[in-house]
């Protein structure tokens, strides 16, 4: 479809939910041969498979917060976000959460709480959160919102909810422009050079503020962080086919920070736009994008998921195998929910 079409809309939510819940089987295991991968994906193919439907964890749990909050409120409304992050929370608290976050979950939810993104700025001695967190449910705010401006404000505060540290929610502003660029064509061949690029150039602007400035030296990381990481995205990407999984791990990371894995998601995408080798023949890109993430091991449902996000809305909804949707919880709301966003992003 052309930008922003339908297609594009629910291929970026649904295949987020299948990243989350396919790489669930792999979280936090260090090393994953693609062997193991492989049969893990044809295994969701064998409709007599015993294990019956793979659920979902806190990406998908949080991502649908956002989401019904952007719907609901037709725009970004942080008293109503925080309040179904909490909500959810306590009616399923089983579904993976960082360590950390919980505390702040749990605060949410008390009904004399005055600023709702106090909890988050008190985690780790008041440096705030550097996880993932904040990125793997930030899909939602391209889908919602049309222009940049809007997209950059609002995922930087709805991840500012549970991640105060830039190194945390300046990974949400990365992987949703990331999806915004990809919904507007930007992996589509000819515009290919420039999608890094334009990442690039909008993070030095977003790195460049002072409370980045500042996290960067409390952690002791090089001024402009993300850019660099960027940077070495496309140093890799250039090497082309002679880059091993192993050096995409040391040069990316694959843990759970958000530092160590939107630069990583948003790699896996540009690096299975061709065929590569060791994937099956007959795997598309997004198949291959899926599979390629889960060969890296750390936080596999989130990479994913993220991966997930920007390359189902490169590739569109019927690029997704609909045996590997009908294994996954919530894949069909996910699919409901694109089709309200896409009317919202084209109303506003
Ligand atoms: P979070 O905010 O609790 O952060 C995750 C973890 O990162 C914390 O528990 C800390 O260990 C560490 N961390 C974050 N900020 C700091 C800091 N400023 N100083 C020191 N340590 C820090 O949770 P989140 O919402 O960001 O979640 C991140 C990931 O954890 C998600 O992928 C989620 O799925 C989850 N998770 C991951 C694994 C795994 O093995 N990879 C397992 C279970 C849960
Ligand atoms: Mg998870
Ligand atoms: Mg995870």
């Amino acid at each position: 479809g052309g930008p922003a079409s339908l297609s594009r809309f629910r291929g970026a939510l649904v295949a987020a939910v299948l990243g989350d819940c396919v790489g669930g089987e792999f979280e936090g295991a260090e090393e994953v041969p693609m062997d193991r991968v492989l049969q893990h994906l044809n295994g969701l193919e064998d409709e007599s498979r015993g294990d019956g439907i793979l659920q979902y964890s806190d990406d998908t749990a949080m991502t649908r917060c956002v989401v019904q909050s952007l719907l609901t409120r037709a725009g970004f409304d942080e008293q109503d976000m925080a309040r179904r992050f909490a909500k959810e929370y306590s009616h399923s608290p089983g579904r993976g959460y960082g360590a950390g976050v919980i505390q702040v979950l749990r605060k949410l939810a008390s009904p004399h709480l005055n600023d709702v993104f106090q909890p988050a700025r008190a985690q780790f001695s008041g440096h705030g959160s550097f996880g993932n967190g904040g990125a793997m449910r930030a899909a939602p705010f391209a889908l919602a919102f049309s222009n940049q401006v809007d997209i950059r404000r609002y995922s930087r505060l709805g991840a500012m909810l549970t991640h105060s540290c830039s190194l945390g929610y300046n990974g949400a502003v990365l992987q949703a422009l990331a999806v915004h660029l990809s919904l507007q064509g930007g992996l589509e061949l000819p515009h290919r050079p420039t999608f890094i690029n334009k990442l690039i150039s909008e993070m030095e602007a977003v790195e460049a503020e002072d409370a980045a400035r500042s996290d960067s030296r409390v952690f002791s990381e090089s001024e402009f962080p993300f850019c660099d990481r960027l940077h070495r995205v496309k140093d890799l990407m250039e090497r082309n086919n002679s880059v091993s999984i192993e050096e995409v791990i040391s040069e990316l990371g694959n843990g759970i920070a958000a530092l160590h894995s939107v630069p990583t998601a948003i790699f896996c995408v540009l690096h299975c736009l061709e065929p590569r080798e060791g994937l099956p023949e007959r795997y598309g890109g997004l198949e291959r994008t899926m599979a390629y993430s889960l060969a890296l091991g750390g936080d596999t449902d989130t990479i994913a998921c993220m991966a997930g996000a920007i390359a189902g809305a490169h590739y569109g909804i019927d690029a997704i195998p609909q045996i590997w949707q009908r294994c996954c919880e919530g894949a069909e709301d996910a699919d409901i929910n694109a089709e309200r966003l896409h009317t919202l992003y084209h109303q506003a």
